[in-house]
């Protein structure tokens, strides 16, 4: 039996187009799905799918087992919002799933893990404008909080036991086959939404001028899986990787362009603190020169394909 990749999170907004795209490139019986919960039918339905909770180790020994799994990844997280509100949860959740599958690679059982770290791992003492790769790291939130200890484990169980951890500090990802849930940057995908729907109108949970680095899902899915087959990567880095930073009233006028009544108002709520940790723009230079990382999609582009993924014509 040939060896196989485990998509841990396969229902979520970033899981999902990375087995759909995964499928096409190494054969749909070589990407096994996995969520707590069953998600898109693309993915159901292309592919092996197994029901699996992250945080029990030993059902995630036996799908690896039965399948054999010798790569994965674990895209499965709560995100910053929904961490805010259940720390402990959050904590335990990112932290325990990780060491699942760092230990699983320190056994020698998995060769290869992608494991998502997150601009959030950046705070309000961090350089915001072009954050650089290595700068002062100080997350204010719990979400980056986990995901920077996170960036610490993988750096130690690859430096320690010599095992192939892979990251990538995603910005905001946008995209329309799976919707996001409980991160900060998702009024940037909730506004395609109500922008199409009758009244075209949006009201925005952070304030207008909320600057943020985002990213297009085919982007961010040609990163990781670029990442991933490199044969350049000698240690762990975390890497940042950017497209484009914008405000919800950049976003606003973009969406304009297609649909000129839409409306967006504001009324920001507890994830404007949030927000306003993070950096507005993002330097990703050094995954430019280790994998020859450049993003291709811009805001116009963006916007054009989300409506159009919605089935609005433009
Ligand atoms: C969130 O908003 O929590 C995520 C992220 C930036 O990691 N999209």
């Amino acid at each position: 039996m040939t060896s196989k990749i485990l998509i841990i999170g396969s229902s979520g907004q970033i899981g999902t187009e990375l087995v759909l795209k995964l499928r096409q490139i190494y054969g749909n019986e070589n990407i096994i799905a996995s969520d707590i919960r069953k998600g898109n039918h693309e993915v159901m339905e292309s592919g092996p799918f197994e029901l699996l909770d992250v945080t029990n180790k030993d059902d995630i020994l036996d799908v690896v087992k039965k399948h054999n799994v010798k790569q994965i990844y674990l895209m499965a997280a709560v995100l910053s919002a929904i961490a805010e509100i259940s720390p402990q949860r959050a904590w335990a959740l990112n932290m325990n799933s990780l060491f699942n599958i760092l230990n699983l690679a320190k056994n020698k059982i998995i060769d290869k893990i992608f494991w998502p770290s997150s601009m959030a791992v950046f705070g309000p003492d961090t350089p915001s404008v072009n954050t650089p790769q290595d700068t002062i790291i100080k997350p204010a939130t719990v979400y980056g909080i986990s995901k920077f200890a996170g960036e610490n484990w993988c750096s130690y169980y690859s430096k320690k036991y010599g095992i192939d951890v892979r990251s990538i500090r995603y910005p905001g990802i946008i995209s329309y086959k799976t919707i996001p849930g409980g991160g900060t940057t998702d009024y940037a995908v909730e506004i395609f939404y109500e922008a199409i729907k009758n009244n075209n109108s949006y009201t925005c949970f952070l304030s207008e001028n909320t600057t943020l680095p985002m990213m297009y899902m085919d982007d961010a899915i040609d990163a990781t899986i670029q990442l991933m087959q490199s044969d350049q990567i000698e240690n762990y880095v975390a890497y940042n990787i950017a497209a484009m930073s914008f405000s919800p009233k950049q976003l606003a006028i973009a969406i304009q362009k297609y649909i000129p009544n839409f409306k967006i108002n504001y009324k920001a709520d507890s994830r404007q603190g949030i927000a306003d940790t993070w950096p507005k723009s993002i330097d990703d230079t050094q995954a430019n020169i280790d994998w020859n990382w450049k993003a291709k999609i811009g805001l116009d582009e963006l916007v054009k394909s989300m409506l159009q993924g919605l089935h609005y014509n433009v």
